[in-house]
Formats: structure tokens, C-alpha cells, sequence
């Protein structure tokens, strides 16, 4: 059958909404990747999966929660949407808001998101302020416009959000037959962390999952505001996505943290790159620098010894490497100029000579 989308799919799961008020791209039904030579290469028994949520729509899982939001806000009559944005939200939020004929607002941290988000935030259409401050400048501004004015806000504050978000949750328990044992992820506003353990709790409650998992949370050591128990004034990181000072969903982080005995830690930018060079160079999955935060924290702690003995994990890659493609160049090698005929080129290549 075709796949017509989350909200069609789980339906039963989340807010009502009327048939032909839904407005979807078709998002969720990512693949499940099992990561075989990355646990090769790390020398461990864990089982490793990577839920590929670049591969949404708009190239990151933002698209399973702004489905529902942006269907219930135009169900509703609502004639605008708005968001505070490191990227992806306001990617997600203009492409949605243009199929559903209501305007967007996007604020972004001026001259820190990614040209992939920029362009394609532009491209649907939004209206978009660049804003002199950062994120968390630009989210308690959208806040205090909302407080005002009839425009829904598609930020993770926004319960429908979170409500499409945590069919991430039920695709990979439907897919492995259960719950994982550990599941990592990246944590930025803390919208993502809280709703796929609200998704494996209801799943849970269901009868479709026998056990939970731990969720294990990793923000960039330069935005690491839940790690160190205080607001980080001036967030700083390569992972664009998740320089996040103030995030929205700090205490139901927590709250998901330790109710399911996980832990929200701390990876530095070398170790999310490398993170992000392996899942390219082993695995020929290409993320944006965020989505390998959750990676690296897994890689880091199999190295200490974490891990005592087999376990199935699963690491959700946020978001496409497309997003971001200056990043990859920078940690890369420039491509060897060469001479337009056959010897330099076979000698180039290492073909011959
Ligand atoms: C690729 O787009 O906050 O912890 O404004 O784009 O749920 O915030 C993006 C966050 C991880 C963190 N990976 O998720 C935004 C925004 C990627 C992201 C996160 C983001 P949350």
C-alpha cells in the first residue's frame, strides 16, 4: 500500500485531525540502517542501528511534527505560522506552511545556520528574520509575538509537535519488534529526546513494546546547558543545529533522562566530526554535524568500556548532510587538480605509473 504519510499511518496515536485537513509530504517511513562495519570497526557486540530521519521530506525529522502542526493550525483557520529556527525547523515550517496556503515566519540567528536551511527556507517562501542575536534570542522573541498576536507557533513548545515527532518511536518498534536498549540522539531544544520517549511509552502502554529504552542524549560541549545544570549564554559549536543555550524542553528532558535510568552527556566538536567522517566513510550515510552528536556520545562510551555486554542500540540521524555541504568540504581534502589526458590521470587515480 502507499505510504501516505505519519499522520495517516498512527493516526489512532495523535490529536484528531479531519482527513482533508491533513497536510503532508508523505514524511516518516525512514530506513533503519544496521551500522555492521561501524560495529566492526569499533570492536564491540553491540548491535548497531541508524534510523535515517535525513530522509524526510525536507531532510530532517522535523517533518513528523510539523505535519500535525501545521494540519491542525490551518484546520483551525489559522492564517500563520511561526518559528524560532537553527535551520531545520524553519525549513520544515516554510515547506509545510506553503502547502498548506498560510504564511511563515521564520527567525534565525543571523549568519549561523547552514546555506542547505537558509536556501530552502527562502525557496518555500517564508518570511524569514535574521535576527542579531541566537537562537535563544530568536525563540524568546517568537514567544512574546505569540503571547499577542493569532499566529500558531510550530516550535517544539507546540504539543502537536511533539505528538508527530514520537512516530519515530513507533517506526522503530514496529520495525525490530520491540523497543531497543539504548537509544541515542542528539539534543539541541529537547523537543526530539522528549517525544520519542513519550512514543515508546505509549507503544509501551499499547502492549507493543515489552520493554524501554534508555535514552541516551548528547549535546555539543560548547551548548550544554542540561549537562552543566546552567543557561549558556553564548552557545558555541560547529553542529549549527544544536547551539542552543536556553533549550524549550529542558525539565521534560530530564524527566526522559531519568525515568528511563539514561544519561544527557556531553561530546566535543572533534568528536562529533569524526563521528560524522565515519558514518560517510563506513557506512555512506552523509548527516549534518548535529546528527552525529548522538553517534559520537556512542562511540565515545563503547571506547570507555560503557557497554558490559551484547545490546541492540539505535542512533537517530537527524538530519541530511546536504544540509551543510560547506562542512564537509572544510573537513576534507580539495580535490587533486589534474591534466586533462590519460597518463596524469591514471597516475592521479593510482591506476598506474
Ligand atoms: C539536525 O531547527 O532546533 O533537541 O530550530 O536540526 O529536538 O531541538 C533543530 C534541532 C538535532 C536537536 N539534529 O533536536 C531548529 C532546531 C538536528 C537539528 C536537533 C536539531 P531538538
Amino acid at each position: 500500500m502507499m505510504w501516505r504519510g505519519i499522520i495517516e499511518r498512527y493516526r489512532e496515536h495523535l490529536p484528531a485531525i479531519d482527513k482533508s485537513a491533513v497536510i503532508s509530504l508523505q514524511e516518516g517511513n525512514t530506513p533503519l540502517v544496521r551500522a555492521d562495519n561501524l560495529r566492526f570497526f569499533l570492536k564491540t557486540n553491540l548491535e548497531i542501528f541508524l534510523k535515517v530521519e535525513g530522509l524526510n521530506p525536507t531532510g530532517s525529522f522535523k517533518d513528523r511534527g510539523m505535519t500535525v502542526a501545521v494540519s491542525r493550525a490551518a484546520e483551525k483557520g489559522q492564517k500563520a505560522i511561526i518559528c524560532a529556527s537553527t535551520g531545520n525547523t524553519s525549513a520544515s515550517a516554510a515547506a509545510y506552511a506553503a502547502r498548506a496556503n498560510i504564511k511563515c515566519i521564520a527567525l534565525i540567528p543571523k549568519g549561523a545556520i547552514a546555506l542547505g536551511k537558509l536556501a530552502q527556507a527562502l525557496i518555500h517562501s517564508a518570511r524569514i528574520l535574521a535576527i542579531d542575536g541566537n537562537f535563544d534570542d530568536a525563540l524568546r522573541l517568537t514567544k512574546e509575538i505569540v503571547a499577542k498576536y493569532p499566529i500558531t507557533l510550530v516550535n517544539s513548545l507546540n504539543p502537536d509537535r511533539i505528538e508527530g515527532q514520537k512516530t519515530g518511536a513507533f517506526e522503530i518498534v514496529d520495525e525490530l519488534g520491540g523497543a531497543p536498549d539504548y537509544q541515542f540522539i542528539p539534543v539541541g531544544n529537547a523537543g526530539n529526546i522528549v517525544a520519542y520517549w513519550k512514543g515508546y511509552k505509549e507503544y509501551h502502554q499499547a502492549g507493543k513494546a515489552k520493554k524501554l529504552p534508555r535514552m541516551m542524549g548528547f549535546q555539543a560541549a560548547g551548548a550544554a546547558p542540561i549537562v552543566r545544570g546552567e543557561v549558556i549564554e553564548n552557545p558555541e559549536t560547529v553542529a549549527t543545529a544544536i547551539r542552543i543555550g536556553n533549550p524549550a524542553n529542558w525539565q521534560e528532558a530530564e524527566a526522559a533522562r531519568d525515568e528511563s535510568q539514561g544519561i544527557i552527556s556531553a561530546v566535543s566538536d572533534d568528536e562529533i566530526l569524526d563521528a560524522y567522517q565515519m558514518l560517510a566513510a563506513l557506512e555512506g550515510i552523509f548527516v549534518e554535524p548535529a546528527s552525529a552528536a548522538g553517534v559520537a556520545g556512542m562511540i565515545k562510551l563503547c571506547r570507555q568500556g560503557y557497554f558490559k555486554k551484547a545490546a541492540r542500540v539505535v542512533c537517530i540521524l537527524t538530519g541530511h548532510g546536504l544540509k551543510d555541504p560547506e562542512r564537509a568540504v572544510k573537513v576534507t581534502e580539495e580535490p587533486k587538480i589534474v591534466p586533462a589526458n590519460i597518463g596524469d590521470v591514471l597516475k592521479a587515480a593510482n591506476i598506474e605509473g
